[in-house]
């Protein structure tokens, strides 16, 4: 083997010194006297990119002999957030690192702080397909995660005078040491114009717009390194560079402006989290990435076998929700058109290789195109569709069932294309991402579907990596598993169980309790540094972190806020517990309610913080920017997990699991995951309230006055009044108008129905707490009790019930 081989030089402090200086002397240019902080972090950054590429090609390059099956995870969103640690501790060269840098008076922490967060989603949806990644490779199933290459991630979220202020990212502009381009692996995507048939079979796209997608390539580096898959990211490029005779002619921007257009299709991370707006952009954003990544696969499985027919046996490819569904049409399109297969035959490969993933029941948020807008983009895969909606229904009507034909079209009202119906019927299975998800796509949007189909529905509760959230983001806790329980946790999180027996142990204990301390005094540095605020790190840190949003309710959290307030003022001399009540989350630019809840909060915040009588017992913080990044600072340092969503409405949440198997209790509805989480955890430490979803299923058959509960609840009755006479908005006493009239007359998310039962178990909060010697036992037995949210555990399920891939 001629390659130079890395590892040949070892991961000893003495080969990493010695690789660092000549990475930043030949690499980043610089001599040791002169370099920055980010220079060195660079040269770090290198070396270990270094021992990652020599496990990658390995990898690769035993897939490729083995011809073994792949996995292709379609997802418009890769929340993956900062690198640099997550390979040294997959690696597990940490101490050799810092060693390493004790030669030259550096701090890791230091260095790794100079890494951009690769901000490349928008919340959940995003971050699982990181972790997803992250869990592949630690199964060594060779797989790709394909997405796209946002120049700018999602806006960076500023606070004036309380309100969000959104700001462009620039992720890539200090320099990313992560990704490879890849100049040969280039493909062409077609926009628009018309379709020609010649009669003999032939079908001609002749498009109005082409651009080249090329390829980045991140490697993704499992436990101890054993794998390594890749993520490719594609970017958008002019297929002409530039337009000469408009430029010798003097007119030089409109000789740049194909270029900006191409250009602008991998520019930017659509911002919203559930409302799609159906813009054009959009569309093709999905539709190019789809395209690419369908292109790039074939292309490969072509390299290893010569009959398009066998692809089903060879490829698994997984939609992340909607967004890349066209897949099902662009896959019809390249075997008939291009490999010549018939549409029948074409259909049942389709049917065999795809699969879709659903991550939401709210009805605003299910893409829906216009017909019109369609055609124009994407005309030959309007026709495609039209073909499989119009034999599918043949198909439905021939089995005589009792199916509501609407329900299953494709096009709905001949004026839009549902992305949902297309997924689902282009799918082998269909999943959820928790149990009670599942089950209500079967008995709600999917239920017709699932009478025609009743083995397609599966369900596949979320999960999350255990190295990035809990070995990575918690050291002191980490240390104390691994001097406790050993290190198998690490790989196989169910081992973490182990600690249970130590619930009681009053050495463990006092150690546990210790590492959460300390990860509270750490969080409550970063409060200072980025408010101004100063809290007491024995308080019960109380944690939010999530996109904002109505169903969400961090209205009813800030509510149960400023009756707690309200009630401190009253009788200040009662023995509170005291509280620091943290919130972290991003709101989409156009959705008004929600940047007027954040405001809202700050106002509160305002109040509450400079108000002597209060002091310490409560105290409010609102973190700008939450990230991936932030959420590794916050969640360590949590002491109660707010997961307080309309019961029905959160498909599953993934912060609750982080929260959990960081030793916060939590404080939540019977939504989504939470429901799995309390069936492990049992009823002792984990505080349910509230309506369940069958309750709110028949509130909203029968209507529901909010109006006559807000009134005969004295507590809500205070709050609201002082909301909406402006005690928290006296420069505008008229400011929340709006959020008081939703509660009064519209409630939909059930806010009010839901304050009282919040707000007596809050209470009960307040009283675990002070019981600290209990309060760590629940703890422990929350970290114990949640190995199984492992999102290898997760991904155990999609090999088996939906790829048929070997996982080790
Ligand atoms: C759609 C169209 C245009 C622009 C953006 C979108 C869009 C982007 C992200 C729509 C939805 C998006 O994400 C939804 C999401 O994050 N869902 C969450 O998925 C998690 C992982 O399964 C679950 O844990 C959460 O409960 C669910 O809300």
């Amino acid at each position: 083997n001629a390659m130079k081989n890395w590892d040949d030089r070892g991961t000893t402090a003495e080969a990493i010194r010695a690789g660092m200086i000549d990475k930043l002397v030949y690499s980043v240019g610089k001599d040791p006297e002169h370099a920055t902080l980010q220079d060195w972090s660079t040269a770090l950054g290198l070396v270990v990119r270094d021992h990652v590429v020599d496990h990658w090609f390995r990898a690769s390059h035993r897939s490729h002999e083995e011809k073994k099956k792949r996995v292709y995870y379609l997802s418009m969103e890769f929340l993956i957030g900062r690198l640099f640690n997550d390979a040294i501790a997959n690696l597990q060269i940490e101490p050799a690192v810092q060693e390493a840098l004790s030669t030259y008076g550096l701090e890791l922490r230091d260095l790794l702080d100079q890494e951009s967060d690769a901000a490349l989603g928008n919340g959940g949806l995003g971050r699982l397909a990181a972790c997803f990644l992250d869990s592949m490779s630690r199964l060594e199933i060779p797989a790709f995660g394909y997405g796209i290459r946002y120049e700018h991630g999602l806006f960076r979220q500023r606070f004036h005078d309380g309100w969000q202020i959104e700001e462009a990212e620039d992720w890539l502009v200090s320099g990313h040491v992560w990704e490879f381009e890849r100049l040969e692996a280039r493909y062409t995507i077609k926009f628009g114009g018309h379709i020609s048939f010649d009669g003999q079979g032939n079908t001609k796209w002749h498009a109005e717009e082409t651009v080249f997608a090329m390829a980045y390539d991140t490697p993704i580096t499992g436990w101890q390194g054993k794998h390594v898959n890749t993520l490719r990211l594609w970017s958008s490029r002019p297929t002409e560079i530039l337009d000469l005779r408009r430029f010798n002619s003097g007119d030089y921007l409109n000789a740049a402006e194909k270029m900006i257009r191409a250009e602008t299709i991998s520019r930017v991370l659509y911002p919203d989290d559930t409302t799609p707006e159906g813009k054009e952009l959009r569309l093709k954003q999905e539709y190019f990435f789809t395209s690419a990544s369908l292109q790039d696969l074939i292309r490969r499985y072509l390299t290893e076998h010569d009959d398009i027919r066998h692809l089903p046996d060879f490829v698994s490819i997984q939609m992340n929700d909607t967004h890349p569904a066209i897949a099902v049409a662009e896959l019809m399109r390249l075997l008939t058109d291009e490999h010549r297969l018939s549409f029948v035959d074409a259909f049942d490969i389709v049917q065999k290789t795809l699969s879709y993933t659903n991550h939401t029941l709210l009805p605003e948020a299910l893409e829906r195109w216009h017909v019109g807008l369609f055609r124009k983009v994407l005309p030959r895969h309007m026709q495609i569709i039209e073909w499989i909606d119009f034999h599918h229904l043949a198909e439905v009507q021939s089995r005589n069932l009792a199916v509501s034909l609407e329900d299953v079209r494709i096009i709905g009202h001949g004026s839009e294309v549902r992305m949902g119906n297309l997924a689902f019927i282009g799918s082998k299975k269909v999943n959820g991402v928790s149990a009670l998800h599942t089950e209500l796509m079967k008995q709600t949007v999917f239920a017709e579907f699932h009478r025609l189909y009743p083995d397609r529905i599966v369900n596949e509760t979320n999960g999350i990596t255990p190295r990035r959230w809990l070995y990575e983001c918690n050291p002191p806790l980490r240390k104390l598993l691994m001097e406790t329980i050993g290190t198998d946790w690490i790989a196989n999180l169910e081992k973490i169980d182990a600690a249970a027996a130590f619930a009681t142990d009053a050495s463990f204990k006092e150690k546990f309790a210790a590492a959460k301390h300390a990860n509270k005094i750490r969080l409550a540095g970063v409060i200072e540094k980025k408010l101004g605020l100063r809290v007491d790190p024995t308080a019960l840190f109380d944690v939010q972190i999530k996109r904002i949003h109505e169903y969400k309710r961090q209205f009813l959290n800030i509510l149960e806020t400023i009756a707690l307030y309200q009630a401190i003022r009253r009788s200040p001399a009662n023995d509170w517990t005291p509280r620091v009540k943290i919130f972290g989350g991003k709101a989409a630019p156009g959705y008004h309610v929600a940047k007027q809840i954040i405001k809202l909060a700050n106002d509160v915040a305002k109040i509450v913080n400079s108000d002597p009588v209060v002091g310490d017992r409560l105290k409010v913080a609102f973190l700008p920017n939450y990230n991936v990044s932030l959420a590794e600072v916050i969640i360590p340092a949590a002491d109660l997990s707010e997961q307080i969503s309309t019961a029905g409405m959160e498909a599953s949440g993934t912060g609750n699991m982080k929260l959990a198997l960081n030793g916060a209790l939590t404080i939540g509805t019977l939504d989504g995951a939470n429901v799995e989480i309390g069936e492990r955890v049992g009823p002792e430490n984990i505080y349910i309230f509230g309506l369940t979803s069958e309750d709110v299923a028949e509130i909203r058959v029968k209507g529901y006055d909010s109006r006559a509960t807000i009134e005969g609840d004295p507590v809500l009755s205070d709050v609201l009044r002082a909301i909406a006479e402006g005690d928290f908005s006296p420069d505008d006493p008229s400011r929340y108008h709006d959020l008081t009239d939703i509660l009064y007359n519209s409630d939909y998310f059930l806010v009010t129905a839901d304050f009282q039962s919040y707000f007596q178990r809050q209470r009960d909060v307040d009283h675990g707490f002070r019981d600290t010697s209990r309060w760590t036992e629940r703890a422990i037995l929350n970290t114990a009790n949640v190995g199984w949210f492992s999102s290898d555990r997760t991904i155990r399920g999609y090999a088996a019930d939906i790829w048929n891939v070997p996982s080790v």
